[in-house]
């Protein structure tokens, strides 16, 4: 799953349509190296941001899904508002990637009747304030009952298991050792919870941690917790380096 962010710094600071056509020239780079799903977001969700109002978030995502729906790959929106599940699904979206698991009023039905897919990710917090102290008991535990109580609110809804993805959450209210304590028991989660699962550690700051590098500099060391993930059973991995993701990849598939 490769990246793409469609907020006003990523592509361009010469409005709109060159930020549209800065998003579908990633995709379509993205595409080139092999990425299988493009998550197409237009809020920040790193630790610290702010919120960004609904019809912002619809105008900066709505033209590149419907620029991208037939691309070749498949589209997933990575929101928590239901408003723009809505209208994803309309668009006909593959997956709705939602933070919040969709814990928002109105994001079950958002989504229920539609068939695409859905990822339900752990978030301890909000964005803005997430990363102030963090605690847990026993952070694995904690995480996966959590998450299989999402999964139970969503099926109990009607919503088909099939469609179902989990997501620890990595950096979303936890430290870099809860971090890495999840990673080494994510094949336990798998099996417990009888998903499959996204891993997204791409860039974040549990990879600086170990390797000491700045964010422009974590695309060895996020090549390695992509596959320690992968070796892990998680089934998606959501990266924003996807060339070098995907024959990092293919060399630990042909060896395994
Ligand atoms: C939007 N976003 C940022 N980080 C993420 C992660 O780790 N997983 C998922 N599902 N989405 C993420």
């Amino acid at each position: 799953m490769g990246i793409l962010n469609v907020t006003p710094d990523s592509f361009s600071d010469g409005g709109q349509h060159a930020a549209l056509e800065g998003a579908i020239a990633h995709a379509e780079a993205m595409m080139e190296q092999g990425v299988d799903i493009i998550d197409i977001g237009g809020e920040s969700t790193r630790p610290g941001s702010p919120p960004v109002p609904l019809d912002e978030e619809l105008r900066r995502v709505m033209p590149v899904i419907y620029a991208l729906r037939d691309c070749g790959a498949a589209i997933s929106v990575d929101t928590y508002k239901p408003q723009v599940m809505r209208e994803a699904v309309i668009a006909g979206v593959d997956m709705i990637n939602d933070i919040n698991a969709f814990r928002a009023d109105g994001a079950i039905e958002a989504v229920r009747d539609s068939d695409c897919a859905l990822c339900i990710m752990h978030m301890r917090g909000e964005p803005a304030t997430m990363q102030q102290q963090p605690e847990y008991g026993d952070v694995v535990r904690e995480v996966t009952d959590f998450l299989r109580e999402r999964i139970a609110v969503l099926t109990g809804a009607g919503i088909a298991r099939e469609r179902l993805w989990i997501d620890p959450g990595f950096g979303f209210g936890k430290t870099v050792e809860h971090n890495y304590a999840l990673i080494k028991s994510t094949r336990r989660m798998v099996e417990d919870l009888g998903v499959p699962l996204l891993a997204g550690l791409s860039r974040k700051s549990m990879i600086g941690a170990v390797t000491g590098k700045p964010v422009e500099q974590r695309m060895a060391g996020s090549l390695g917790g992509a596959l320690a993930a992968v070796a892990q059973g998680a089934k998606i991995v959501r990266v924003h380096d996807v060339a070098e993701t995907v024959d990092a990849l293919k060399v630990w598939q042909a060896a395994h």
